[in-house]
C-alpha cells in the first residue's frame, strides 16, 4: 500500500491533533450507533498517542474494549474531481471506521495500515465526520494472542508476551487526494552486475486504462539517471553509488501515469537504494560484502504516548545508535510506524522487521497450536499480518530480512505444521529477502523442529539471567555448547537477543545481577562467546530502553534490560557497547 504523498498531482491533510474520544467499558457504542453524532461523552486524546498514560487514573490503563475516536475535518475546496482517501497508519489492534454514518473501513492487526475510498462522502469544502472505534482484545485468534478473561471485578486482559498492552490510535492518520487515475503500487528490486546497479521495477495503476506509465530515476543530487517506459522494465545505473549500511545513498524513481497526449495523470515518488542482500554458507551478505548486525532489539514505548509514533524519539533513538556504533536493530515485536523505516533508509541502518505474532508459547497442556487455541484462524491472521508487511516494506532497502514470529512453540509437530505455509506465504511474496523467525530456549539445537525453514537462525538467549542467574562461568560455558551446536547447522546465526534488567544507578563491586556492573560483566560474557563462533553474524542486545510490560513479580515498573533508561539515559553498559562497536564503525 502506498503511501500518502503531496506531488505534482497529489495533496494530503494530515488529521494528527486532539481528537474528541470516550472509552466504552460497556460495548454499547456500536448498538447506540455513536458515529452518528457527536459522542455522548467525550474527553480530548492526541493522534497519535496510546491512551493508556494519558489520564490521571487507572481507567484507561487498564482498559479492555473499545475505545471511540472522532473529529470533524473540513475537505479541502481545491480537491473536486480529485479521488479522496482516508487512511490510518494503524489502529491497535483492530478497527472499525465510519464516515458520517456510513461505514467505510474495518481493520484487524494494531501494526500495519488500512485505507477506504471516501470520494462519495467527501464533498470537497464540506465538513466531514470521522469516527473510529478501536478494539484493544487479544485472543487465540489474534496477532499477539490473548485471552480475555470475567472477573468479578470486571473483564481483564491476560497477554503472553511481555510488553504493555498499549492501544489507540499509535500513528498518523490522513486525508489524502489523488486523480481519478493513479498509481496504486510500486515495487522495486534492486540488483548488481559489476558496478551497473540494476533497478526492475513495477507499476500498477487503477481507475482507467487509457495511459502508458514513465519513469525517471534521479540520484540524490537530482539528476536523471535513467528513465524507462511500460508499466514494468528494468533501469541500469552505471557505477551506481550503492545504498548499504553506514551509507543511506538514496536515489528517487518518479513514477507517472501519462495520457495520449503526454500531459502527467499522476505521480509518485518512490525511494530506491540500490543494494542485495544474500545468505551464501554461514555469511548474511549485503552488496556481497559479509555483515555484522550490531545493534539492538527495540520497542516503540515512551512515558505518556505509549506506542505512540514521535518524531523527536525517532530522531534522537537514532542519534542513540551511531552514538553507540550500531548499525542495525529489529523491530521487535511488530512492524513499526513507516517513519521508522524512512528514517532508517536514510541513515544507512539495517533492519530485521518483525510482524506481531509475539507470545504463541503459552505452555498449555495441549500445547500452543491446536484447534480450540492457535488454529487455522489465527495462522490466517498471521498470514494476512504477514501480507501487509511486505505489501508495506517491500521497497525499504533497509529491510534485509523478514521475522515471522518470536519465541513461539517450536519444538512440537502442531507448531512446525502451522509455520511451514507461513515460511511459503513469505517467500511467495518476497524472495529477495531472507526469512526467519526468533527462536527461544525451550527449542534447543536438536529440539526444535522450525528452524530448517528460516534461511537464517536467529537465537534469543539469556545464559547468565534466566539461566545461571548471576553465575557467568556457568553461563558461558553452557551457552558456548549451545551455540557451537547451533553452528553445525551451516546457516548464518544472529543472536537477536541477549540482555540482563538492570536498574540504572544501582551499582556494586562484586558483579550481582539488577546492578550496572553486572550488565557490562554479562555482555563481555555473551561477546567472548560470540567471538569464538565464526557463524555468528550478529548481536543485537535486547533492549534498547527500558520498556513498560504488564505488572509482574519480575519487572519493576516494567523491563529494565534497556541500555538506555526508558528516557533514554545510558548505563554503564552504553559506553562499554560503544567501544566495542565503535571500533568497528
Ligand atoms: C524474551 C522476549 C522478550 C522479553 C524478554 C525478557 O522475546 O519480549 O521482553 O525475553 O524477558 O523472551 O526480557
Amino acid at each position: 500500500m502506498l503511501r500518502p504523498q503531496d506531488t505534482r498531482t497529489r495533496e494530503r491533510k494530515s488529521l494528527i491533533g486532539l481528537w474528541e474520544f470516550q472509552l466504552d467499558a460497556a460495548g454499547v457504542g456500536r448498538d447506540e450507533r455513536w458515529f452518528a453524532d457527536p459522542l455522548p461523552a467525550s474527553v480530548r486524546a492526541p493522534v497519535p498517542s496510546s491512551y493508556n498514560d494519558l489520564f490521571a487514573d487507572a481507567v484507561a490503563r487498564d482498559h479492555v474494549g473499545d475505545a471511540w475516536y472522532q473529529t470533524t475535518v473540513r475537505v479541502p475546496r481545491g480537491w473536486d474531481g480529485q479521488r479522496v482517501v482516508l487512511r490510518f497508519d494503524s489502529a491497535t489492534h483492530r478497527a472499525v471506521v465510519w464516515v458520517g454514518d456510513a461505514l467505510v473501513a474495518e481493520h484487524e492487526g494494531g501494526y500495519t495500515p488500512f485505507e477506504a475510498d471516501v470520494t462519495r462522502l467527501a464533498v470537497p469544502g464540506s465538513e466531514i465526520r470521522i469516527t473510529a472505534v478501536v478494539n484493544n482484545e487479544l485472543s487465540f485468534q489474534s496477532i499477539p494472542p490473548g485471552v480475555v478473561e470475567e472477573t468479578p471485578h470486571g473483564r481483564r486482559q491476560r497477554i503472553f508476551h511481555d510488553f504493555f498492552n498499549y492501544a489507540g490510535l499509535h500513528r498518523a492518520v490522513w486525508l489524502y487526494a489523488t486523480p481519478p487515475t493513479y498509481v496504486s503500487d510500486v515495487r522495486v528490486v534492486t540488483d548488481l552486475e559489476g558496478s551497473t546497479g540494476l533497478v526492475r521495477y513495477a507499476v500498477e495503476s487503477s481507475g482507467g486504462t487509457d495511459h502508458t506509465v514513465r519513469v525517471t530515476l534521479r540520484d540524490a543530487e537530482g539528476r536523471t539517471v535513467a528513465t524507462g517506459r511500460g508499466a514494468d522494465g528494468v533501469l541500469s545505473v552505471r557505477d551506481a553509488h550503492l545504498w548499504a549500511p553506514g551509507d543511506g545513498y538514496l536515489h528517487a524513481l518518479e513514477v507517472e501515469l501519462v495520457d495520449a497526449t503526454g500531459a502527467t495523470l499522476d505521480s509518485y515518488l518512490q525511494t530506491v537504494g540500490i543494494r542485495t542482500v544474500e545468505v551464501r554458507g554461514t555469511q548474511f551478505l549485503i552488496n556481497g560484502e559479509p555483515f555484522y548486525f550490531r545493534g539492538f532489539a527495540k520497542h516503540e514505548d515512551s512515558a505518556v504516548r505509549g506506542k505512540g509514533h514521535d518524531d523527536a524519539y525517532l530522531v534522537h533513538d537514532f542519534a542513540l545508535l551511531n552514538w553507540i556504533g550500531a548499525n542495525s536493530f529489529r523491530t521487535a515485536h511488530y512492524p513499526y510506524a513507516d517513519e521508522v523505516y524512512d528514517f532508517a533508509d536514510r541513515e544507512g541502518i539495517v533492519v530485521i522487521d518483525e510482524v506481531a505474532a509475539v507470545g504463541q508459547n503459552m505452555g498449555l497442556p495441549g500445547g500452543t497450536f491446536s484447534p480450540e487455541t492457535v488454529n487455522d484462524v489465527s495462522r490466517e491472521v498471521h498470514a494476512q499480518a504477514i501480507r501487509e508487511l511486505i505489501a508495506r516494506d517491500k521497497n525499504h532497502p533497509s529491510v534485509v530480512l523478514w521475522s515471522i514470529a518470536n519465541e513461539p512453540e517450536s519444538s512440537t509437530l502442531a507448531s512446525r505444521e502451522y509455520f511451514a505455509p507461513l515460511f511459503d506465504v513469505t517467500r511467495e511474496l518476497d524472495l529477495t529477502r531472507p526469512v526467519g523467525f526468533a527462536n527461544q530456549i525451550g527449542a534447543p539445537h536438536g529440539k526444535c523442529l522450525v528452524s530448517e525453514f528460516g534461511d537464517v537462525l536467529m537465537l534469543n538467549r539469556y545464559y547468565g539471567w534466566y539461566e545461571n542467574t548471576g553465575d557467568l562461568p556457568a553461563a558461558e560455558q553452557a551457552w558456548q555448547t549451545e551455540l557451537e551446536a547451533w553452528a553445525t547447522e551451516g546457516k548464518p546465526i544472529i543472536i537477536t537477543e541477549y540482555g540482563a534488567d538492570t536498574i540504572a544507578g544501582l551499582h556494586s563491586v562484586a558483579p550481582v545481577p539488577w546492578t550496572e556492573e553486572y550488565q557490562v560483566e554479562y555482555l563481555e560474557m555473551n561477546h567472548r562467546v560470540f567471538d569464538r563462533v565464526d557463524a555468528v553474524v550478529g548481536e543485537q542486545v535486547w533492549n534498547f530502553a527500558d520498556f513498560a510490560t504488564a505488572p509482574g513479580v519480575r519487572r519493576v515498573d516494567g523491563n529494565k534490560k534497556g541500555v538506555f533508561t526508558r528516557d533514554r539515559r545510558p548505563k554503564a553498559a552504553a559506553r562499554f557497547l560503544r567501544r566495542r562497536w565503535g571500533r568497528h564503525a
